[in-house]
């Protein structure tokens, strides 16, 4: 049976997407359809593509949620220093004006400096935060991200105006 055209577009186009890029763990041609028209400029920007590469390792692999709390959604992705290819994510707020990275080689409380740990992660929507194992429960001016070693621990990502910070909830 003949292939049909749309199967050997698609295969001519994945030939293509790993001709230009795809180490292993990198999103495929389809999965970056998923991502919001306006991150483009921040995550092909010269600073962070020199830098980065983006990770589809986990399901889903990217999540969205207003993490700045200024009204605009935003959206956080996993990503690899390309130097030494530890884990880390990278925040994508809609506002710019580029990427905030934590892990893959910037250290972030108990996460260190390579997230390669990280095996589940969700959105916590912005609201009452439950106190943390090591203080108490933070304001959250937007959402948050809650990131997990299943069965192991777990820790809160969230925006405090300048920066992201962690806030341990159980190990
Ligand atoms: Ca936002």
């Amino acid at each position: 049976m003949k292939p049909f055209p749309s199967f050997r577009l698609a295969a001519a186009l994945l030939a293509s997407g790993a001709a230009c890029a795809a180490a292993a763990g990198e999103p495929s041609y389809a999965q970056r359809y998923s991502l919001p028209e306006w991150t483009q400029a921040q995550l092909e920007a010269e600073a962070f593509a020199a830098r980065y590469l983006l990770d589809a390792t986990l399901n889903p692999y990217l999540l969205h949620g207003d993490f700045d709390g200024d009204g605009r959604g935003d959206v956080v992705l996993l990503v690899r220093d390309r130097a030494q290819q530890r884990m880390g994510l990278a925040f994508v707020h809609q506002a710019g004006p580029a990427p905030h990275v934590v892990g893959a080689g910037h250290e972030l409380g108990n996460g260190s400096d390579d997230f390669g740990w990280v095996d589940a992660w969700s959105l916590f929507p912005k609201g009452p935060a439950s106190p943390g194992i090591e203080g108490p429960a933070p304001t959250l001016r937007g959402d948050a991200l809650m990131i997990y070693r299943t069965e192991s621990s777990s820790a809160l990502l969230f925006w405090d105006g300048k920066r992201y910070q962690w806030h341990q909830q159980g190990d």
